[in-house]
């Protein structure tokens, strides 16, 4: 017979910490566990918090953090418990009910939890983080109550978002000092190309991609564009979906972690999949970085570098108004023509026209300012862990 208890309860060492389970069903790729892990991890080191971490796909999530065993169905990483959830029923072998619960993503809560949540003496703060959109409307239902039609429970959606008024996008505090840090080293980013590459950094006049992508029709034209390039460019592809694509370019069986190949004026790595914590080191190495989906694409924004997003695509083109919804955010002071480059590009590498890197290439000087004055502007919103710690706190009173 389950007991029912409050975590925070059984906590020895702080009685008052507050206990916090996340919930993430993996859909595909790494976003749902990549925002679920940082969230985690933020809310446990920079608010103290007691964080329990269900997840069903324990695979995907060791791409992130390689000390994750795959047969265990419960461990402490980084002082955060991860429960290997066996969807739907299963909510941990002892049924203890968090002060604070984040459903991410609108995956179903087991039904035995969300009944020990209504029998709690003070219901938990019951939170749905949604996917990342730009879209003006999620000002409007971020933090919009929805009670249970059975319980006496009501659920908070609470939206990330890149405007005011959203529940803004995680940052870690030191994140801003640990990237000025890597900046300032010539010999960390040295140390950093002859572990990542084997080899060492290039010259100063070359460019620098990152290229984390989806399958992308369009990425045959632009390595073209790239091999013709008036001067060197050096593309670093973490092995993935795109991988593919570069061994068809290069003639190669495949393109996998450690391959280096050239054509022309460009120069691939083929890198390994880091753990979560180091991929931000590739896209502060690189002078432009190629994002997708959500997470890395957050982290583009925080590179503060110029980059191009490939969103997750969606049927019958419903990302596409997200993409331009972003960019309406990202590019709202850039020149004219600037803006219409970018755009333009963006569109191209989303299925709509060509990218065309000469024109975005001319652009990069004023592209790399407004990073710099998006990165301010977006942390205005403040860091989604602590607006959503902040607004948990209210809710617990
Ligand atoms: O993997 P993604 O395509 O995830 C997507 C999106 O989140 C999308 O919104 C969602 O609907 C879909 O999944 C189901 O892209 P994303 O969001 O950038 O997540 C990738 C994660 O992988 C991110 O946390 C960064 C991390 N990463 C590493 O840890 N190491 C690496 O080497 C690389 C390239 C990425």
């Amino acid at each position: 017979m389950p007991v029912e208890l409050a975590a925070s309860d059984t906590s020895s060492v702080t009685p008052a910490r507050i206990a916090c389970d996340i919930f993430c069903a993996v859909i595909d790729n790494f976003g749902d566990i990549g925002v679920c892990w940082r969230l985690a991890r933020q809310l446990a080191s920079e608010h103290g918090w007691q964080v329990r971490l269900f997840v069903d796909d324990l695979h995907a999530f060791q791409k992130l953090l390689p000390a994750l065993a795959l047969d265990q169905a419960r461990q402490t990483v980084d002082g955060i418990v991860i429960e290997h959830w066996h969807e739907p029923a299963h909510a941990g072998d002892t049924l203890e009910v968090a002060d604070v619960v984040i459903e991410a993503f609108a995956c179903e809560l087991p039904s035995v939890y969300v009944a020990a949540m209504a029998r709690r003496e003070r219901a938990p703060a019951w939170l749905n983080l949604e996917y990342l959109s730009a879209e003006d409307w999620v000002a409007d239902f971020h933090l919009r109550p929805s009670p249970h039609p059975r319980y006496p429970l009501t659920k908070t959606f609470f939206f990330p978002g890149l405007g005011p008024g959203t529940g803004g996008v995680l940052k870690e505090s030191d994140l801003d000092a640990t990237r000025s840090a890597f900046e300032a080293s010539a010999s960390a980013r040295d140390a950093w190309w002859s572990k990542t590459t084997g080899d060492a950094p290039p010259p100063a006049a070359a460019t620098v991609i990152s290229l984390f992508a989806y399958e992308n029709p369009a990425v045959d034209s632009l390595l073209e564009q790239w091999r013709d390039d008036g001067g060197s460019v050096v593309l670093l592809v973490p092995e993935g979906r795109i991988s593919g694509a570069l061994a068809r370019f290069f003639g190669l069986p495949a393109f996998a972690a450690g391959t280096r190949a050239q054509r022309g004026n460009l120069t691939a790595h083929a890198l390994a999949f880091t753990e979560q914590r180091a991929y931000d080191r590739l896209l502060w190495t690189s002078d432009i970085n190629f994002v997708r989906g959500e997470d890395s694409f957050v982290r583009a924004q925080w590179a503060v570098k110029p980059f191009v997003w490939q969103i997750y695509p969606q049927a019958d083109d419903a990302h596409l108004p997200k993409l331009d919804a972003a960019l309406a955010h990202y590019a709202r002071t850039l020149p004219d023509g600037v803006r219409v480059a970018l755009t333009r590009f963006w569109h191209g590498w989303n299925g709509a026209g060509h990218p065309d890197w000469p024109e975005l290439q001319r652009h990069l000087p004023a592209l790399r300012q407004r990073a710099a004055a998006w990165a301010a502007e977006l942390a205005q919103v403040g860091d989604l862990a602590g607006n959503l710690a902040l607004f948990a706190k209210t809710q617990l009173k």
